[in-house]
């Protein structure tokens, strides 16, 4: 990946030649804010202008910005003062490279967006858990009366808040590392980091380089803020911090340095020792350990807010969590349906697999990202009876698979659910958790979350009590 140009970069001036890249929410909002700031926008993106937004284009029109789509043009980005790129952009494509050279400041959304908030943010990070940390703190906040901002990854940018002139007490931010990719002065006042696994390796040289973009979600903290993560974690646990900042660490077990820990469904959380409270985990409806764990990272971050503890034990209880991640759909002649599509990367996969205890039928595939998928073989053993694989992914996984447990494939995903309910038996689970992204054969997560909730109500519809009878019995993965 090319290396950003580092000066910094100025806030707009009036008549600043701002080139941003890409027209998708992100692009919308920086173009729009930087046009009404005074700013000489252009907007240039990949997409022929049939595919754009119609009413986005016509608003940004109006307000003086410049389109360019169909292509990226050479000459528009070696004339631009500043370049705003999109998360989804890659930062090695051409011509983004000729600003480079021409040390053109490039920065992400994010970054000129925490340019105009003054307000606190809270940030959250890791490679899984980010949307459901964030949803459970934006929840938790407004239930202490706060008036909260939740955005970022999870759906609306910062520059939407900083363009609507919003006044939050609090901003939640889901940070993704393609964000924190073009970061220079972003500073959290709390920053979390939930855990590292290999994901996005489609995007980045290799893993450390991935890892090296997440743990940037601090370099700007400094005294008197926050950095709350996972000890468990093997990446996370190594790490040595400025000694100015407050590092708050939790994980299942407890030891001298952590502050939060899970004892017989209790959580014991306190900022200092000897101040724990205790949190019930009786009414959290969230299935798996993971869920407990970054409940944790919520809970302390409560804590650093000075959120009465009876607040955040009623967050804890109300919960509902978030669609599409081991989301409950249905059940069948005894046989449940569990709807995982947003694990788009082989660690939540596994998660999902593990929290299960057995009779489990796995729906897995889509485009492969690079990882590895032997961890969904460890997690299944004495779970997993049997897969179907899907998407482009099908041959690697079922290399992987191969003489380990019975296993088809299926074109679409109404066949995979069908193939899977064959391979079940009364009291199973069929789990789509397909450690793959969606976009070989979806627009995204939620699409295909949404085609396997329609296959399972078919198959419901269609079904009789007398296909169930005629399964046959599978055994569970060995060796
Ligand atoms: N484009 C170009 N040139 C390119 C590549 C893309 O012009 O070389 C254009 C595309 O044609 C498209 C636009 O860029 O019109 C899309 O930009 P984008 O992909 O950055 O999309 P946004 O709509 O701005 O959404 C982004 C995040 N998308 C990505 O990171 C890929 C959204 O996260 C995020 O919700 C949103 O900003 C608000 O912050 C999505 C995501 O998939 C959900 N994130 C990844 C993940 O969670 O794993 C990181
Ligand atoms: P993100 O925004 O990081 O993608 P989500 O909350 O949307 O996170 O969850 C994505 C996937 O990761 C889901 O399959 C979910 O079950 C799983 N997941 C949630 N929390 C964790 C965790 N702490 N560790 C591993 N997987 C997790």
């Amino acid at each position: 990946m090319a290396a950003l140009t580092k000066p910094r970069t100025k806030t707009p001036d009036k008549g600043q030649r701002i080139l941003v890249v890409g027209l998708g929410t992100s692009g919308y909002w920086t173009a729009r804010y930087m046009a009404q700031k005074g700013a000489e926008v252009t907007v240039s993106d990949s997409r022929p202008l049939s595919e754009l937004d119609a009413r986005q284009i016509s608003e940004l029109k109006s307000a003086g910005v410049i389109l360019e789509t169909g292509e990226h043009g050479e000459e528009t980005f070696s004339s631009a003062d500043l370049v705003v790129v999109s998360p989804g952009v890659p930062l090695d494509m051409f011509p983004l490279t000729e600003a480079y050279k021409k040390r053109i400041p490039v920065v992400g959304e994010l970054e000129l967006a925490s340019r105009f908030i003054h307000e606190p943010i809270i940030a959250v990070t890791g490679s899984n858990g980010k949307s459901t940390v964030t949803a459970f703190l934006g929840d938790m906040l407004k239930k202490a009366g706060l008036k909260v901002f939740v955005g970022g990854n999870i759906g609306t940018p910062l520059m939407a808040y900083a363009a609507r002139m919003e006044k939050a007490d609090y901003l939640v931010a889901e940070v993704s590392s393609f964000q924190l990719d073009t970061i220079e002065t972003f500073r959290p006042y709390i920053s979390i980091i939930l855990n590292i696994s290999p994901d996005h390796l489609d995007r980045y040289r290799d893993y450390s380089a991935y890892v090296a973009s997440k743990l940037r979600i601090f370099e700007n903290q400094s005294a008197g803020d926050y950095l709350i993560l996972n000890d468990e974690d093997p990446v996370l646990s190594e790490i040595s911090f400025s000694p100015q900042l407050h590092v708050l660490r939790y994980g299942r077990e407890g030891n001298i340095r952590r502050n939060a820990h899970i004892q017989r469904k209790t959580i014991s959380c306190g900022l200092k020792r000897g101040t724990e409270a205790r949190f019930s985990l009786d009414r959290f409806s969230l299935p798996g350990v993971h869920n407990q764990e970054n409940l944790m990272a919520a809970i302390l971050t409560g804590q650093v807010l000075g959120i009465q503890t009876h607040i955040l034990q009623d967050a804890i209880d109300t919960f509902q969590g978030l669609p599409n991640r081991i989301e409950y759909v249905d059940t069948l002649h005894d046989i449940s349906f569990y709807n995982d599509s947003k694990a788009t990367n082989v660690d939540a996969a596994a998660r999902a697999i593990g929290s299960f205890d057995g009779g489990l039928i796995l729906i897995a595939g889509g485009r492969h990202k690079g990882a590895d998928y032997a961890p969904l073989i460890e997690a299944g053993r004495g779970r997993l009876k049997g897969a179907v694989f899907l998407g482009e992914a099908t041959p690697l996984l079922a290399r992987a698979f191969e003489g380990v447990l019975p296993f088809s494939s299926a074109e679409d995903m109404k066949t995979a659910v069908q193939k899977a309910f064959d391979m079940a038996s009364k009291g199973d689970t069929i789990l789509l958790a397909p450690a793959c992204s969606s976009f070989d054969m979806f627009s995204d997560y939620a699409q295909r979350g949404q085609a396997f909730k329609t296959a399972v109500r078919s198959l419901m519809e269609t079904c009789d009590e007398q296909q169930v009878n005629t399964v046959h019995e599978s055994g569970v993965v060995n060796g």
